[in-house]
């Protein structure tokens, strides 16, 4: 199953350098063993920069799903008995090699889904960041040891590897989120397969090469695999596999409880990363220099585009009207254009769906009290750009409670703080959340458990660019899951209890004579 590379071949070498030549697989299951091409569906995969198609992808089909799934357990079998710090120096070299490939891994993600490129290279960065961080664990994975009640016992837990883990990934982090997720599995001694979003194939397909290259220098084959397809046929077959201990999935909240629902009715694990409605409560003593430049990241960078991108600003009454002014001002200068340019600050929105999807929420806003303040145009010329929005409103309405995957900013007054934090909270997700203040007992009152819902909870900081040490993740329809750093690590293992005996008796727990005089 390949590609027959289009237009882009010529018009972006860095494409071969990636080893994405005229014919590439679609779905594979190791270094040589991508399948082959024959009558397939067909994708095109367009770029947002102009529309252009730069490539076309042939499909995995239901076989091929097979195939990549019975490797996958195959290779389990091996994989779970090499010890994990030996994982671990794989991942180191899966590290390396991604390094050298920083430039061109993020032109790719530039050029398929229209982030600038210091975005581009930074997502790579965090995949290189979060392989590192899995090295290191690579000899941890620690269990406790507990004190037993009986005698002569010993108790404690051990973590095994859990077995095949599908991750479904989104087109807005089409290389990181598949490394949070996969370079701890591999250290935890799982076996992957991967679903990208068919927005992103060949940001897929690249790493897969990349990744190949280490594996094939190791002679091992099946610890990553790759498997491009349709949602139908390829996402259902996943979700529903009870061959897959774990889904991680990361995108809408309706894809998520799809998920969710397939996997309860097996009794698989799940780790959903879902949709956001982030906010940042600005304070009457915020520092308004610091707030802006703050919500100009968080709002514009990635064209809106992150799962952690600030939708609502909530600002106190008295300095509403100048902060406002203030992001209009920050907004007019954002130079918007060809994310490959150097000199743009926002590239374009993923597709045409994406602008449409925008306008229309834009268009319904009239009657909800809000007030287009800035910005909300479609720009005309070829590709998928548009002017970032900022909205007034006069609280959480109903197309405020909803996420639009696309760069409008709500802003809405508030008079105390802890009217704030009932705005805050009042929307469905619980993704990523701050408040600028210089104040400490309202930054504390924010952080505390009557503060942020949010999985995530920051200070004088905005709602996006995460670092990968922390658990990521949020609740409510944000789905609860928790991806890369911290102990998120658990989740692609099994816990073992473990009691030992070094006795010659037989006490029981709890004190129980059984059958004794
Ligand atoms: C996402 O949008 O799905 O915190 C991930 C951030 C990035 C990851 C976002 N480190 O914005």
């Amino acid at each position: 199953m390949t590609v027959s590379l289009a237009l882009g071949y010529q018009k972006h070498p860095f494409l071969k350098e990636l080893g994405i030549q005229e014919m590439n697989p679609g779905a594979c299951a190791g270094p040589d063993d991508w399948s082959d091409i024959k009558a397939r569906d067909i994708l095109n995969v367009i770029t947002p920069i102009d529309s252009s198609v730069i490539a076309k992808i042939a499909l995995a089909s239901e076989q091929d799903y097979e195939h990549v799934i019975n490797t996958a357990q195959e290779s389990f079998q091996t994989w779970r008995m090499i010890p994990a710090p030996k994982r671990g120096q794989i991942v180191r070299e899966i590290a390396d090699e991604i390094r050298k490939m920083k430039e061109p891994l993020g032109k790719l993600v530039t050029l398929e889904m229209g982030k600038i490129i210091p975005e581009g290279t930074g997502e790579v960065q965090e995949a290189i960041d979060i392989a590192d961080f899995a090295v290191g664990l690579s000899r941890q994975l620690y269990g406790l040891t507990m004190q037993s009640e009986r005698p002569s016992h010993r108790m404690y837990e051990q973590w095994h590897p859990l077995g095949v883990i599908g991750i479904v990934t989104a087109f807005n982090f089409p290389m990181a989120v598949w490394s949070w997720n996969s370079m701890i599995a591999a250290v935890c001694g799982d076996t992957m397969v991967w679903k990208p979003s068919s927005k992103t194939p060949l940001c897929a397909i690249a790493l897969q090469h990349t990744v190949n290259r280490v594996m094939k220098a190791n002679g091992l084959t099946g610890i990553f695999s790759l498997v491009v397809g349709k949602g139908s046929v390829v996402g259902e077959r996943l979700i529903n596999d009870k061959r897959i201990s774990l889904i991680s999935a990361t995108g809408s909240t309706a894809m998520g409880m799809r998920v969710a629902e397939a996997a309860a009715k097996r009794l698989a694990r799940t780790i959903l990363e879902l949709g956001g409605n982030n906010a940042i409560i600005v304070a009457e003593d915020a520092n308004l220099d610091l707030a802006v430049r703050a919500i100009l990241f968080a709002a514009v960078g990635t064209a809106g585009q992150r799962c952690t991108t600030t939708r609502r600003i909530i600002a106190q009454k008295k300095i509403i009207e100048e902060l406002t002014t203030r992001l209009v001002k920050a907004y007019a200068q954002v130079r918007i254009g060809d994310p490959l340019d150097p000199n743009s600050v926002m590239g374009p929105l993923v597709d045409q769906d994406a602008v449409d999807t925008m306008m229309k929420a834009l268009e319904a806003l009239p009657g909800q009290g809000a007030k287009i303040t800035a910005g909300g145009r479609k720009i005309d010329r070829p590709g998928c750009y548009v002017t970032p929005a900022i909205v007034r409103v006069p609280g959480n309405t109903q197309l405020v409670c909803e996420e639009t995957f696309a760069p409008i900013l709500y802003i809405m007054p508030y008079e105390t703080i802890d009217d704030a934090i009932r705005l805050h909270n009042e929307v469905p997700q619980g993704l990523s959340s701050a408040i600028f203040t210089e104040s400490l007992k309202k930054a504390e009152k924010f952080l505390s458990a009557i503060g942020s819902d949010c999985g995530i909870a920051n200070v004088n900081i905005g709602t996006s660019g995460a670092e990968i040490g922390g658990a990521f993740g949020g609740e409510k329809e944000t789905g609860g899951g928790r991806e890369a750093g911290s102990d998120a690590w658990k989740q692609y293992m099994r816990r073992q209890t473990t009691t030992i005996n070094w006795s010659d008796q037989l006490p029981l727990a709890q004190g129980i004579k059984f059958g004794e005089q």
